[in-house]
C-alpha cells in the first residue's frame, strides 16, 4: 500500500485550475435516498411511534413492543458513566470542563438603549427551549462530538436536549452515553436515521418535538435534516473532514506526516494538504507516510484518502502560502512555523486555526476547548464554528414614548402612502401629536 498525494508547485501557469479541481467536493443529493427519506419522514408524521418503532426493527434489526424500550433516561447514562474505565471519565470531564469554559465566552446578553425622548430599543437574546442531538451509529460515533454540540446548548441555556443516537443490533456504545451525562443531557432514545430525525422535527407520542436539530450523520440523516428545515432549524450538513497545514519545513516531518493521517483516518473521502516552500520537506513527509502508514489502524481509509485527495504544494514563500491557504478555506489550519501570530494576520478563512508546531489538530478535536464541529468545504468563506449563539435566538425590542410615537409617525406615515399602505399610515398618524 503505497501513498501518493498529488503534488502541485504555485508556480504552475493553471496552478488555480489545478486547485479548484482537487478541492471539488460534490455534497451528494441522490433521488433514491430522497424517495426514501420523504416516505419514512411522512410515516413517522402520520403514525408516531408506531412507525417509528417499525422503522427501528427494519432498520436496526432491534424488535420492542413500545417507546420504553427506546428511551433511556438520567439514570441509565449515569450508570454508562460509571461503567466506563476511569481513566476514559476523567479525560471526559476534563475535556468537557475546557470546552465549558470556552463556550461560556460565547453566551450573547440582550441589550438595550434609550433615545432623548425616552424611546426604547433592544435586542432581547434568549435560549431556544428544546434542542435535538443526532449521534450516529457505528464507526462515527465519536463521544467527542457529544460534547461540542450538547455543551454549547446547555451553556447557551437550552433547558432540555434530546439526543438519538441509533444501536444496530442493540449495540450500545457506553462512552457515547457516558458523555451525554457529562454534557447534562438528561434523555436519550435510542433511535436512528431518518426516522429519528423525523420524530424530532415533528414530534411523536413519546420523543418530544424540539426546535433545533444539530449533529452529524449518514447521507439518510443529512438528506432528513435538508427536508425537516424550516419546520426546525437545523445546523450545517458537514462534509469530510480536512485538514491544511501550512509548515516552513523545520517541524519533525514525521509530526506533520501523523497530523495529515488524522483527518485522512476520518473518512475515505477526508482531505489533507500540506503547504510548504521547502520542496525537500515535502518530500520528506511524503516519506515518512509510507513509513507510517502501516502502523496505522485505519491505514485503508488513510490510504484512500491521501491517493484520492490529498495534496502537497510547493510555494515560493509564506506569502503565496496564505494566499493558497485563504482560497482552499480550511476548515482546520496548522502554521507550523516558528511564529504562527506574523502569519495571521494575512490569513481570512479558515474554521479553526492552530497556531505553532506543538498544536496539533488533534488536541482541538478533544479537549483545547473550541468546537470541532467546523465549516467545511470551502464554507468558512462565510460561516463559523458552531457556538453557543447556535442556540440562542433574538427578539427586537420596541418601546415608544408618546413624543417618539408622534415624530416617528409622520416619518411611517409618509413611507406608507409611498407604498400605498393606507392603514399603515392611519396606524401611525392616529399616535401624532395634534
Ligand atoms: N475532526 C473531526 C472531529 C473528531 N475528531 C471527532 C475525532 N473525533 C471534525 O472535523
Ligand atoms: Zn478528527
Amino acid at each position: 500500500m503505497t501513498v501518493n498525494p498529488v503534488q502541485l508547485s504555485y508556480e504552475n501557469q493553471d496552478f488555480n485550475e489545478q486547485l479548484d479541481h482537487l478541492l471539488a467536493w460534490d455534497s451528494v443529493s441522490d433521488e433514491e435516498v430522497q424517495h426514501r427519506v420523504k416516505h419514512i419522514i411522512a410515516q413517522v408524521r402520520a403514525r408516531g411511534d408506531e412507525a417509528l418503532i417499525e422503522f427501528t426493527h427494519r432498520f436496526d434489526r432491534l424488535s420492542v413492543s413500545s417507546m420504553k424500550e427506546l428511551t433511556l433516561g438520567e439514570d441509565q447514562l449515569q450508570k454508562a458513566l460509571e461503567t466506563i474505565p476511569q481513566e476514559q471519565r476523567q479525560a471526559l470531564e476534563v475535556a468537557a470542563s475546557r470546552i465549558r469554559s470556552y463556550h461560556e465566552r460565547q453566551v450573547q446578553s440582550s441589550w438595550t438603549y434609550e433615545e432623548e425622548d425616552g424611546t426604547l430599543l433592544g435586542q432581547q437574546v434568549l435560549p431556544m427551549d428544546r434542542v435535538g442531538l443526532y449521534v450516529p451509529g457505528g464507526k462515527a460515533s465519536y463521544p467527542s462530538s457529544v460534547l461540542m454540540n450538547a455543551i454549547p446548548a446547555h451553556v447557551a441555556g437550552v433547558k432540555e436536549i434530546i439526543m438519538v443516537v441509533p444501536t444496530p443490533d442493540g449495540v450500545v456504545n457506553d462512552m457515547v452515553l457516558a458523555a451525554a451525562a457529562v454534557a447534562g443531557v438528561k434523555k436519550v432514545f435510542t433511535v436512528g436515521g431518518a426516522q429519528a430525525v423525523a420524530a424530532l422535527a415533528y414530534g411523536t407520542e413519546t420523543v418530544p418535538g424540539v426546535d433545533k436539530i444539530v449533529g452529524p450523520g449518514n447521507i439518510y440523516v443529512a438528506t432528513a435534516k435538508r427536508e425537516v428545515f424550516g419546520q426546525v432549524g437545523i445546523d450545517m450538513i458537514a462534509g469530510p473532514s480536512e485538514i491544511m497545514v501550512v509548515c516552513d519545513g523545520r517541524t519533525d516531518p514525521d509530526w506533520i506526516a501523523m497530523d495529515l493521517f488524522s483527518q485522512a483516518e476520518h473518512d475515505e473521502d477526508a482531505q489533507a494538504i500540506l503547504v510548504s516552500p521547502d520542496k525537500a520537506f515535502l518530500d520528506q513527509v511524503q516519506e515518512s507516510m509510507r513509513r507510517l502508514l502501516p502502523e496505522m489502524e485505519r491505514k485503508k481509509i488513510i490510504a484512500e484518502s491521501v491517493n484520492n485527495r490529498g495534496i502537497m504544494i510547493h510555494v515560493p514563500d509564506m506569502k503565496a502560502a496564505c494566499e493558497v491557504t485563504n482560497r482552499i478555506a480550511p476548515e482546520h489550519l496548522e502554521l507550523s512555523v516558528e511564529d504562527p501570530k506574523a502569519l495571521l494576520a494575512d490569513i481570512r478563512h479558515a474554521g479553526a486555526i492552530f497556531m505553532g508546531r506543538y498544536t496539533a489538530e488533534a488536541l482541538g478535536d478533544y479537549c483545547a476547548g473550541p468546537n470541532h464541529v467546523l465549516p467545511t468545504s470551502g464554507t468558512a468563506r462565510f460561516s463559523s464554528p458552531l457556538g453557543v449563539y447556535d442556540f440562542q435566538k433574538r427578539s427586537s425590542l420596541i418601546h415608544f414614548s408618546p413624543e417618539g410615537a408622534s415624530e416617528m409617525g409622520k416619518v411611517a406615515s409618509v413611507l406608507a402612502r409611498g407604498e400605498s399602505l393606507t392603514a399603515h399610515a392611519r396606524s401611525a398618524e392616529y399616535r401624532i401629536k395634534k
